[in-house]
């Protein structure tokens, strides 16, 4: 283990609760897990939610690259009994014996299913009839606590903690060793994704996931999700992992980050996130997803306002921004490397392509533009832009 900078001296009080919850595989029983999801956040908890229809796996990975407090199961299919241990067990293994997994599932987990769970490791269970309110007064004060520097992580544990403390404005002074490939200084190539709420972000990084795993046989990407806090509460559901199918594998490291009150489009802990997985030598691509973003945001700071971020940046829209005076308003469009006209599958696509490119043709940048429909897979546009990202990067190099 290495010795990292420290990027930030001043020792906040420890950040909100987070939880990860899903729904077990075989298991499309995710309406109770949206009610409490929504309570959690409304009671000022950091929320990951998986999605239903999780293997234990997929459960297990994310508990660990996100650090949570604790992993919530909603299980409704009647193999809690086996489900619940398989997590806990795997967790054990993976390094994340010190996460608690807790639940519930109705009147279909009895109380000697329960007792039965809670001496194979599970913590507790929520049964039927539990009022919401006395369980989240419950959730806080039994899983609340702050997350310490701990010289036994390792591996991804170890670069989630260590993001963790960033984002509590801690030190992180433990980081694995940064590798070196053939003796030469390991780079990873970080590519900013930003646009507005629902325009496909997350569905594109995916997809582009995909693309980088097909092409490198051995390679690591990191997905940094940037997703809001709601002001009121502080609390906030970070769901940009539902949309993420590829990267369910063990060569993504992919970490959710609430803003916390950062009105740039970002956590305030990104730029030391960013370093963190940079200084671990893991990873080739760095993909870092804004928050859905408005006319004038620049999340990454490429319009010189500190320094730049990351390596590129690419702009993400759907052909239904209002109209042509709207795109003169969107700072992003002057500034971004690549911008991807998503939703391609739109009736309203072709106009918003020439008016796109007319838009970027204007600047006189050279920026390319890619129409891409991010929910189609293998879609041919997706195939281009991941080529562009690539031709960006040799370029740096
Ligand atoms: C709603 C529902 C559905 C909806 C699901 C909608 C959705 N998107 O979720 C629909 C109609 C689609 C459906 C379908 C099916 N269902 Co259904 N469904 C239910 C029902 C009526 C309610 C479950 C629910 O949402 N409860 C609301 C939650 C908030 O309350 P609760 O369950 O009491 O949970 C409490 C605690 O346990 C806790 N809790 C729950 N989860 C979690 C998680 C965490 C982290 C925490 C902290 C706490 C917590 O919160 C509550 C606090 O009071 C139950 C029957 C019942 N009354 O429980 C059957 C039930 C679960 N379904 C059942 C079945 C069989 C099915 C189907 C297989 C039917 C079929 N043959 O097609 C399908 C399977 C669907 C699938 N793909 O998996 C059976 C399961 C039997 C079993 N396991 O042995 C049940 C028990 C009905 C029955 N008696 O037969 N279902
Ligand atoms: N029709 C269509 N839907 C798409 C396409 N790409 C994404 N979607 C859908 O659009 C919705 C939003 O997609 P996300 O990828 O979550 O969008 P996002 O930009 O990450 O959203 P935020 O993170 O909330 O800002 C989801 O329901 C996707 O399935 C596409 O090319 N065509
Ligand atoms: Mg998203």
């Amino acid at each position: 283990m290495a010795r990292a900078k420290t990027t930030r001296s001043t020792a906040r009080p420890a950040g909100p609760l987070r939880i990860l919850t899903a729904v077990p595989i075989c298991d499309g029983h995710d309406s109770a897990v949206t009610t409490i999801n929504i309570e959690l956040a409304r009671h000022g908890i950091e929320v990951i939610y998986l999605g239903y229809h999780q293997p234990a796996s997929a459960i297990v990975r994310a508990a660990i690259q996100e650090d949570v407090n604790v992993v919530g199961l909603s299980s409704y299919n009647g193999g809690h009994i086996v489900f619940f241990k398989e997590v806990v067990d795997q967790l054990k293994k993976g390094g994340g014996g010190d996460i608690p997994v807790f639940g519930g599932g109705g009147g279909t987990i009895t109380q000697a299913d329960a007792r039965l769970m809670q001496r194979q490791g599970t913590d507790r269970i929520y049964f039927a009839g539990t009022s919401l309110d006395s369980m989240m007064a419950e959730i806080k004060r039994h899983y609340g606590r702050a997350a310490k520097p701990n010289a036994r992580f390792k591996g991804d544990r170890a670069l989630a903690r260590a993001i963790t403390l960033a984002e509590s404005g801690l030190s992180f002074p433990l980081l694995p060793a940064p590798r070196s490939r053939n003796g030469a200084p390991h780079r990873s190539y970080v590519v900013g994704v930003a646009g507005p709420g629902g325009a496909g972000k997350s569905t594109l990084i995916d997809e582009l996931t995909s693309r980088f795993l097909q092409g490198n046989p051995a390679g690591r990407i990191a997905i940094l999700a940037n997703d809001p806090s709601h002001p009121d509460t502080g609390g906030a559901i970070l769901g940009d992992r539902v949309s993420a199918i590829y990267s369910q594998d063990d060569r993504v490291f992919f970490r959710s980050l609430a803003t916390r009150g950062s009105l740039t489009g970002l956590s305030a802990a990104a730029p030391a996130a960013i370093d963190i997985l940079k200084a671990s030598g893991e990873f080739d691509l760095i993909l870092v997803e804004s928050v859905g973003v408005g006319q004038e945001s620049d999340p990454f700071r490429i319009f010189g306002r500190g320094p730049k971020l990351v390596d590129a940046t690419l702009f993400v829209l759907a052909p239904y921004y209002g109209g042509l005076i709207q795109l003169q308003k969107i700072a992003l469009l002057n500034g971004a490397d690549l911008v991807a006209l998503n939703k391609c599958d739109h009736p309203m696509a072709h106009t918003a392509r020439a008016e796109i490119q007319a838009r970027l043709d204007q600047n006189g940048r050279g920026q390319t533009l890619h129409p891409t429909t991010a929910a189609k897979h293998f879609d041919p546009g997706v195939d281009a832009l991941y080529a562009a990202i690539l031709g960006l990067s040799a370029k740096s190099k």
